[in-house]
């Protein structure tokens, strides 16, 4: 009786080792070569960028740090965050009217997801269709039912869930409304249980000054900004209308090639608006050149757009398919953002806790950050079943050889 305890305990020990053991296998940092996303530490995808010759897989950067990780308690316009333009424009999406479906698409991945990655700013379309509010990706102001995506209740519980499960998180959405029933948008906030969240305009501050700090926003739990386009929405139904709050820099081809406001917008160096959100993708959203707006290009604009901004960091950086880049990606361009922003380091990696603002760490040899938030990439589409099989019968084989070197030297 004894004897078997014994060994029931010592293969128990052998599995936990082994398992430990298997667990440090699959570890591969950024910029190494993967067969499969599960293979890649948290916050990373496996994913290649042909358009930039790279067309072996890469562990690529899907998640930004935690803006507030390293300083705290800043103004809520002191912090960057990373930002989905069409985010509700999914890959692989229908029309919830059943038709097909002619818009682009600009994510690959759900709300739901994208907030798990640390997508902390989502650009919706809201227009009135078949008496309701809809996000729609159309033309004229009209939405049609190919081009319709989902009733905009269903993004906006989405959002309200993650909200509701994260008390200390704060989301933005910027809305293009072409809504113009009144109280439509009243309305459907309010039945998605968001309206108990909002930023109220009263708060939101004038000429410029600094917005109400993240722990206030937190402690009164008012952890949801809302802006529309429209602007008799600000005294109509308190929503805040976005020209009067933030600037934005020309969207598109055109946005690629040099940084200066769009036309809604005041001149980028208005100071009197104390947001500003540099936008970054093409004309026409391509999920193959993607990858090829990557970092290197993205970053290089944010400092164009910086001395355009009048030296202001963008507190929203607006890409397509967010998940894709060569490397750091969009998620890397909104820690290099929030490490000037709060701590004078060229990256948040570098910020040191609670120290005096411009005490940086040296970079480290091989920068591969460990992500904040919490989140998978598990809704990346290149990820492949047939390379998480592979990946698992090599993590049980050598579970198995390290269990049977263990069991050896046991005995
Ligand atoms: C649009 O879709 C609705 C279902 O949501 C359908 O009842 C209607 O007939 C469609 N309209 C057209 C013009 O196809
Ligand atoms: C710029 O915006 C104004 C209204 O703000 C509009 O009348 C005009 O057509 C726009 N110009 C362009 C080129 O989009
Ligand atoms: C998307 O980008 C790739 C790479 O630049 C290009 O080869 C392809 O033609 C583009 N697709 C469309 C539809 O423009
Ligand atoms: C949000 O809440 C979920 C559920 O409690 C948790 O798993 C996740 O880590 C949280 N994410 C963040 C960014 O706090
Ligand atoms: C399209 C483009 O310019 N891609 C560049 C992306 O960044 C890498 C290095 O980070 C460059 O090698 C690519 O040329």
């Amino acid at each position: 009786m004894e004897g078997s305890n014994v060994f029931r305990n010592c293969l128990w020990n052998l599995m936990i080792i082994g398992f430990c053991l298997s667990s440090f296998v699959h570890s591969v940092e950024m910029g190494e070569t993967c067969s499969s996303s599960s293979r890649c530490d948290a916050g990373l995808s496996c994913q290649s960028c042909p358009v930039n010759g790279n067309t072996g897989s890469t562990c690529t950067r899907i998640q930004p740090l935690n803006p507030t990780s390293k300083v705290n308690g800043l103004p809520f316009n002191k912090y960057s965050w990373l930002t989905t333009h069409n985010s509700y424009a999914i890959t692989g999406a229908n029309s919830a009217t059943g038709s097909i479906l002619i818009s682009p698409r600009n994510q690959e991945d759900s709300i739901t997801n994208q907030l798990k990655n640390g997508v902390r700013g989502i650009m919706l379309d809201t227009y009135d269709f078949q008496n309701d509010v809809w996000l729609c990706h159309s033309t004229g102001g009209t939405c049609f039912n190919f081009t319709a995506f989902q009733p905009a209740i269903n993004v906006l519980k989405e959002i309200n869930d993650f909200l509701e499960s994260n008390l200390s998180e704060i989301v933005t959405i910027i809305l293009e409304d072409y809504v113009k029933s009144p109280g439509g948008l009243t309305r459907v906030f309010k039945a998605s249980g968001l309206t108990k969240f909002q930023f109220p305009v009263s708060r939101m501050p004038k000429d410029g000054k600094d917005w109400p700090t993240v722990d206030d926003m937190v402690k009164q739990n008012q952890r949801l900004v809302v802006f529309t386009s429209k602007k008799d929405k600000e005294a109509s139904e308190g929503f805040a209308y976005q020209w009067d709050h933030m600037v934005e820099n020309q969207y598109g081809d055109e946005g690629l090639k040099s940084c200066f406001n769009r036309n809604e917008s005041s001149p980028l160096d208005t100071t009197s608006r104390s947001l500003v959100l540099q936008n970054y993708f093409g004309t026409n959203p391509n999920s193959t050149q993607a990858c090829g707006d990557n970092s290197s290009l993205l970053i290089s604009m944010m400092t164009t757009c910086h001395e355009a901004a009048g030296q202001r960091w963008p507190n929203f950086i607006a890409v397509d398919f967010y998940q894709r880049s060569d490397g750091g990606g969009a998620a890397e361009a909104v820690d290099d953002a929030n490490g000037r922003l709060t701590c004078g380091c060229d990256s948040l990696v570098y910020c040191k806790s609670n120290a005096p603002f411009g005490t940086c760490d040296a970079p480290p040899p091989k920068s591969a950050p460990s992500p904040v938030s919490g989140g998978t990439g598990s809704e990346n589409p290149r990820e492949t079943p047939r390379d998480n099989a592979a990946s698992t019968a090599t993590g049980l084989s050598i579970l198995g050889m390290i269990s049977a070197a263990a069991f050896l030297v046991w005995w």
